[in-house]
């Protein structure tokens, strides 16, 4: 089985993209054919600074590898090594619906926040996302579920291409975590964790110091009753309780029959940062030995960046030629 997912070396990571995202990542190593993409193409859709996305991009490089991605046993690069992904969108955008991207969350939200200009790399950014994830002929993309619209457009791009040119995709099916889908914002519990637009209190980062990690948890937002059960009158508890299942490896359920008696949330709520400060303790760490080194995680993304070309420069050869576009033999 083939495993594809990409990630922006946006922002600063945050426990959203961790359990929603990079977890799935560690564990695809052992289930397929793992291939993970830092998707820096994606990154400029929006306002952006240069010199900060290269930074941002080997953070990101050194998180992935911090959390226990290994170049031994996946496939990790960089989007812009590897020019099959842009031409691929190009070929991918002529079997897009112009209406579908008009009916893209992402692209709604995205657009409103930005105040001067509204890119149309920012419109097109589920084509890029198909191609990335098409030109690996991918099985299975884990992703949180703030991503499941811009699959199915991806699934319907294979699927029109598949329909007039002749099978050439394989139709990808998205892998979203059962418990830990949607992390929501600490301080705003009815919105989900993100990198923009969030409060920094509301957000834990990977790399926040753990004494961060707990006084973001103690500060939690949530209700005025006692209870500790999940309950859609009560996103912030429910939230809590789906990050500490995640982090201890264990279910909601025996979550919430733990602390049946708690009598109050204080308590409940600094376990639950302490067990997150815990989870993300080691990442970190491992994070500080390995992010000064960019000459070595630069080494590492060329090695990941040919192997990916191997294989994407096969299907794009391909739909070139089923499209009939280029040199009968190109
Ligand atoms: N709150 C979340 N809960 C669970 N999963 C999440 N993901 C994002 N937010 C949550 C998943 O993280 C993966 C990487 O996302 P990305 O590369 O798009 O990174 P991002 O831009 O940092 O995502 P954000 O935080 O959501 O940023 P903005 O604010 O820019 O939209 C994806 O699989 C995503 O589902």
């Amino acid at each position: 089985m083939r495993i594809f997912s990409g990630i922006q070396p946006t922002g600063r990571k945050h426990l959203g993209n961790y359990i929603g995202a990079i977890r799935q990542y560690v564990e695809g190593q052992d289930r397929g054919d793992a291939i993970y993409c830092i998707v820096d193409l994606h990154a400029i859709t929006v306002a952006y600074d240069p010199a900060e996305l290269r930074d941002r991009l080997y953070d990101t490089t050194a998180i992935l590898l911090a959390a226990g991605l290994d170049p031994q046993r996946c496939i990790l690069f960089r989007q812009a090594d590897v020019k099959e992904h842009t031409e691929l969108a190009w070929l991918l955008a002529n079997v897009t619906a112009y209406g579908d991207l008009t009916r893209m969350h992402q692209f709604k939200e995205k657009s409103a926040e930005q105040r001067e200009f509204v890119s149309a790399g920012l419109f097109q950014y589920p084509v890029l996302q198909a191609a990335d994830v098409l030109a690996y002929r991918t099985d299975e993309v884990p992703v949180g579920e703030d991503q499941k619209q811009h699959i199915e457009v991806m699934r319907g791009i294979a699927e029109r291409f598949n329909a007039r040119f002749g099978e050439t995709f394989v139709v990808p099916s998205h892998r979203i975590p059962e418990v830990g889908a949607r992390i929501m914002d600490l301080q705003s519990p009815e919105r989900k964790m993100s990198t923009t637009g969030a409060t920094e209190l509301g957000t834990v980062f990977v790399l926040d110091e753990p004494d961060r990690v707990v006084k973001k948890f103690k500060s939690a937002v949530t209700d005025s009753g006692t209870e500790i059960v999940r309950r859609p009158d009560k996103p912030g508890i429910s939230n809590l309780i789906e990050i500490l299942a995640v982090v201890r490896d264990t279910t909601p359920d025996a979550v919430e029959k733990e602390y049946a008696d708690a009598g109050g949330y204080a308590g409940f709520k600094e376990d639950v940062g302490r067990a997150v400060a815990d989870y993300l303790a080691p990442v970190r760490e491992r994070f500080a030995e390995l992010r000064p080194n960019e000459a070595g995680l630069e080494r590492i993304l060329a090695t990941g960046a040919e192997k990916a070309r191997a294989i994407s420069s096969e299907t794009v050869t391909l739909a070139r030629r089923r499209m009939g576009v280029g040199p009968p033999d190109g």
